[in-house]
């Protein structure tokens, strides 16, 4: 049950094929050159799919103001349809990302209903204990996990048990916790406590997790709390991955570090001793700004999937990350910023894989600074657009996704059918 007409998708096809072919013919020669086989390439891309988030699909805000746009999703029905917008078009979002209690439902069986329809699965669920909801017993303005009052922590445990539930119902495999405690006055909290209680209610949900399940935890330098947070940085998330056990992992949210930290050494280093269990992709310039991925910094997100491709190629032991992503869209159509997004993190990817590591290995060992850094940038030069459009056309999709959409008018459409949205319902996590 495609949303977009398979004979639009043709039509802006056919208009693109013959430079596509030429393009990816001509590349093809290039990297042969380079000893790598662009075949070999496109089926790595192919097989490739980054989760889009539900509340990504809905226009996002600032704690300034949101300016929403036409035919906004209204539920995660809608969501789950402009989600198969992005996947027809792109093929490379196969899954959602659900966020509770924003995508709770009365009958979680229709919701996985219309994933099978549209042929998307289940990625990580989100809990979310950073706001109150209508009827919540108990308020979180001063943390959720870390609370003070243990039965505030009670709550906020069973609020993450109630998502593995969803879950497993919908054939989900994790859980992603991020939690806005922290505290925004020196001295408001004991940062030893805090932690202590926070490992302590996180040991509780762990222990629901189911056999096949992953927890993810995500850790974020500052906001809502703006003095200290609980679960601050890559090192306290290290931390929390070891206390819990062997199912839980750090994830990585590339708006969550200080500006000009490294961020790939901390990808490697998680890597290296097992606990790297995801991402959270968009881009930032300030702070957490939750732009759209590579929007900014596309050398940064190259060199992260750099570590991402050595750790696959060598067949790291546990080397399983998720991958989704998580930004705002304040002045574009949501849809056509995710679609954007999605071919960003597979044109990171791509490059990725065509760095030639055996000429990168003798750089490093050899001790040449300025080839070892060359051979990185070769790859990231190579523009390599033709695989990713050859990739998306052979499974079906646009070659040019955006124009194809634009085609498609859907926007329009769905306006006509969605009510104006007023209200909040979308965040960032
Ligand atoms: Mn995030």
């Amino acid at each position: 049950m495609p949303m977009i007409e398979k004979s639009i998708i043709d039509a802006t096809n056919d208009k693109a094929l013959a430079a596509l072919k030429s393009d990816y013919a001509h590349l093809g020669e290039v990297l042969a050159r380079r000893g790598v086989d662009i075949e070999w390439v496109k089926t790595k891309v192919a097989a490739y799919g980054v989760a889009v988030p539900s509340w990504g699909v809905g226009t996002g805000g600032t704690r300034f103001a949101r300016f929403p746009g036409t035919g906004e999703p209204r539920h995660i029905f809608d969501k789950m349809e402009d989600c198969s917008v992005i996947n027809e078009l792109t093929r490379a979002t196969p899954t959602v990302s659900l966020h509770i209690p924003w995508d709770k439902v009365a009958d979680i069986s229709e919701l996985k209903q219309k994933g099978d329809d549209l042929g998307l699965g289940f990625d990580a669920m989100n809990s979310n204990t950073f706001q109150d909801q209508p009827q919540q017993r108990l308020s979180y303005r001063y943390g959720s996990l870390s609370h003070a009052d243990g039965a505030t922590r009670r709550q906020a445990v069973d609020h993450n048990i109630e998502c593995i539930e969803i879950g497993k119902q919908l054939g989900s495999k994790a859980l992603t916790v991020w939690i806005g405690d922290g505290s925004n006055f020196p001295g408001q909290a004991h940062f030893a406590r805090a932690f202590e209680r926070y490992l302590e209610a996180m040991k509780v949900v762990y222990k629901e997790l189911p056999d096949d399940w992953r927890i993810f935890t995500e850790h974020k330098m500052y906001e809502p709390a703006f003095y200290s947070t609980v679960v601050q940085d890559w090192g306290s998330n290290y931390l929390i991955a070891q206390e819990l056990g062997p199912k839980a992992y750090c994830l990585v949210d590339l708006g969550h570090h200080a500006p000009n930290v490294n961020i790939e050494m901390i990808v490697s280093r998680l890597i290296q001793f097992k606990k790297l269990g995801g991402f959270h992709f968009n881009d930032s310039k300030y702070g957490d700004d939750d732009l759209d991925t590579g929007s900014i910094d596309p050398y940064r997100l190259f060199l992260v999937f750099n570590e991402l491709a050595d750790a696959e190629l060598s067949n790291a032991e546990g080397f399983n990350p998720a991958h989704m992503l998580d930004q705002s869209h304040n002045v574009t159509d949501p849809i056509e910023s995710l679609m954007t997004s999605a071919m960003e993190v597979c044109r990171a990817y791509a490059q990725a894989l065509i760095v030639d590591r055996k000429a990168l290995d003798a750089h490093q060992v050899g001790n040449d600074a300025l080839l070892a850094y060359e051979t990185l940038k070769q790859a990231f030069r190579t523009d390599v657009e033709p695989i990713l459009a050859m990739a998306r056309l052979e499974k079906g999709g646009a070659i040019h996704p955006v124009a194809a959409y634009r085609a498609s008018g859907y926007r329009g459409k769905v306006s006509d059918k969605r009510p104006a949205v007023t209200g909040s319902g979308g965040g960032i996590v």
